[in-house]
């Protein structure tokens, strides 16, 4: 498996990326793999890793009246699906939903199957999975479907400014750990089933 070392060599997607981690001082070591790993799936086997360390990055988009959507982006454990209401609660957005294929690139600048935890053109919301915190190290897409990078838990949250909660689809109540945000975490009301 190729190391991107050096800089010049890497996709301006993948640049992208690295510039904005170095600029927080993160240097990430970028892993471009001959095939796509354009799903948790395919870049756990690629990397022989579980499913569970894939960061999946879902961008989510909250309507607003004078400039159209504000990106939230989910970074998530590979085997876990957001929970729309749960997100809904956590950010204190109702009408927050799933980003097309073509708001998530409008809004990112990457394509789907790549978009990076950091790198994107404006400062965005990032809310994390609390299960990412289980591994010792976690891998994250790098701007392109086959680039990816590893990353300590803490330091993505770090580099992301995210704030971590409760969102995934989960049966039981949203459980309120020590990371839970002040704010309304738990969905009020019934869930809606995803
Ligand atoms: N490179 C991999 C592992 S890091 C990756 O980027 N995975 S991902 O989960 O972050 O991105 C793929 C996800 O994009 C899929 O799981 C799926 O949930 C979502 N997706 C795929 N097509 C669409 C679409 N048309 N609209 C919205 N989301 C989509």
């Amino acid at each position: 498996m190729p190391d991107a070392d050096d800089p010049q060599a890497l996709d301006p997607a993948v640049r992208r990326v690295v510039e904005a981690a170095a600029r927080k001082g993160v240097d990430l070591r970028v892993v471009v793999l001959e095939a796509t790993t354009h799903t948790a799936e395919d870049a756990a086997r690629a990397l022989g890793v579980e499913v569970g360390q894939i960061v999946k990055s879902l961008v989510f988009v909250a309507p607003r009246e004078s400039t159209g959507h504000e990106p939230v982006l989910c970074l998530v454990s590979g085997t876990n699906r957001v929970d729309p209401a749960r997100l809904a609660a956590v950010v204190g957005e109702p009408a927050i939903r799933r980003a097309t294929a073509r708001e998530a690139r409008d809004l990112t600048g990457f394509t789907i199957g790549g978009i990076p935890p950091v790198g994107h053109p404006h400062p965005v919301r990032v809310v994390m999975d609390p299960d990412l915190g289980r591994y010792r190290e976690v891998w994250a897409a790098g701007g392109m479907d086959r680039a990816v990078f590893p990353v300590a838990p803490a330091a993505l949250r770090a580099l992301t400014n995210a704030v971590v909660a409760p969102i995934a689809d989960k049966p039981g109540p949203a459980p309120a750990g020590p990371d839970a945000p002040a704010g309304p975490a738990a969905p009020a009301g019934p869930a809606t089933p995803a």
